[in-house]
């Protein structure tokens, strides 16, 4: 028998055998910014256990809540070398090295909730996903993150020109800032966990975020007035570590793969739900809860922020209006 027979009975054999990756117990970390009472974090804990009873106990994913792994900037470093396996993080973080995905929160895009999901689930929302895997990262599945909005620790804010003067935290990427200047406040782009800090110094007068979040963040302590303008509708991603996962057998992947978008329904309703107990939660710890004047207002001073991307960017902007 030449080598090569040698080698082609072993590859043949290899095929009946469970290979040495399928057969070894796995263990995967996934990194989680929110509290284990978060919606978001309770479907981390979903994920974990679907992936562990179809795997037959095999495959465990070890999910570190409250940003223990580090900031959504560093985790996401820390995947593209594959020193962390997964990770749930917001999609502004990704858009950062993939900037395509920008196209996906801009402000007052979504016509509603369900618009939004449409757009995710058609090509442009799949194209986008996999887009993710050119900055070494595995593009699992979109969460639900509601509808962001401004709240500040000064007054009332009702309508942009309330606004005038006062410093909000965003999101560190460019086009949150853009958004926030857009409507005449002054941006501080800063790390989520670095915020309540700020507000409670004084750095920040305010933030924006959704009502799940500004509840479990304890920001609401420090920020007593939340409008209602609803201006971004920011999905969150759960992605892999291209360097850690492809270390895997492909049937395991795609057991994850499978799982991630499984556990999506159970992540929207647990959303659902919880959105309305912290809104209930908030207004009873006498927070305001105010509606905007008139939110066209806010939605025509951000369309300068459509102006100022690329031709890349409209043109998916274009894509995704066009979903019905
Ligand atoms: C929350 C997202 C979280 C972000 C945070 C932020 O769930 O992933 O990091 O906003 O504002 O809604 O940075």
């Amino acid at each position: 028998m030449n080598r090569g027979m040698i080698l082609a009975l072993a590859m043949g054999l290899s095929l009946l055998r469970p290979t040495a990756a399928e057969a070894q117990a796995i263990r995967l970390r996934l990194a989680e910014l929110h509290p284990s009472d978060h919606p978001t974090a309770k479907t981390d804990y979903e994920f974990a256990r679907l992936v562990e009873e179809r795997s037959g106990g095999r495959i465990h994913i070890q999910v570190y809540t409250d940003s223990v792994l580090g900031q959504e900037v560093s985790v996401l470093e820390q995947l593209q070398f594959g020193g962390i396996d997964m990770a749930r993080v917001s999609l502004t973080a990704v858009a950062a090295y993939v900037p395509g995905l920008a196209a996906l929160e801009m402000p007052y895009l979504y016509r509603d909730e369900e618009h939004m999901w449409r757009v995710l689930r058609s090509d442009v929302g799949r194209e986008l996903l996999a887009s993710v895997g050119d900055a070494g990262f595995v593009g699992l599945c979109f969460f639900e993150a509601g509808a962001r909005s401004l709240y500040n620790s000064k007054r009332p804010i009702r309508t942009p020109s309330d606004l005038a003067g006062m410093r909000i935290r965003v999101q560190e990427l460019a086009l949150m800032a853009d958004t926030i200047s857009s409507f005449g406040a002054l941006p501080l782009p800063l790390a989520f966990g670095e915020t309540y800090s700020a507000l409670e110094t004084g750095r920040a007068d305010g933030a924006e975020n959704n009502l799940p979040t500004f509840y479990t963040s304890q920001h609401y302590k420090v920020a007593g007035f939340y409008t209602l303008t609803r201006h971004l509708r920011i999905p969150e991603i759960v992605v892999g570590s291209k360097a850690s996962l492809s270390g895997l057998a492909p049937s395991d992947l795609v057991l994850i793969a499978r799982a991630a978008l499984d556990v999506v329904e159970f992540q929207r309703n647990a959303w659902r739900a919880y959105e309305r107990e912290s809104a209930a939660m908030v207004e009873k710890s006498g927070v305001k809860v105010i509606e905007p004047a008139r939110l066209q207002d806010w939605k025509v001073l951000s369309a300068r922020v459509y102006a100022l991307q690329s031709p890349r960017i409209q043109a998916l902007v274009e894509r995704i209006r066009a979903v019905k």
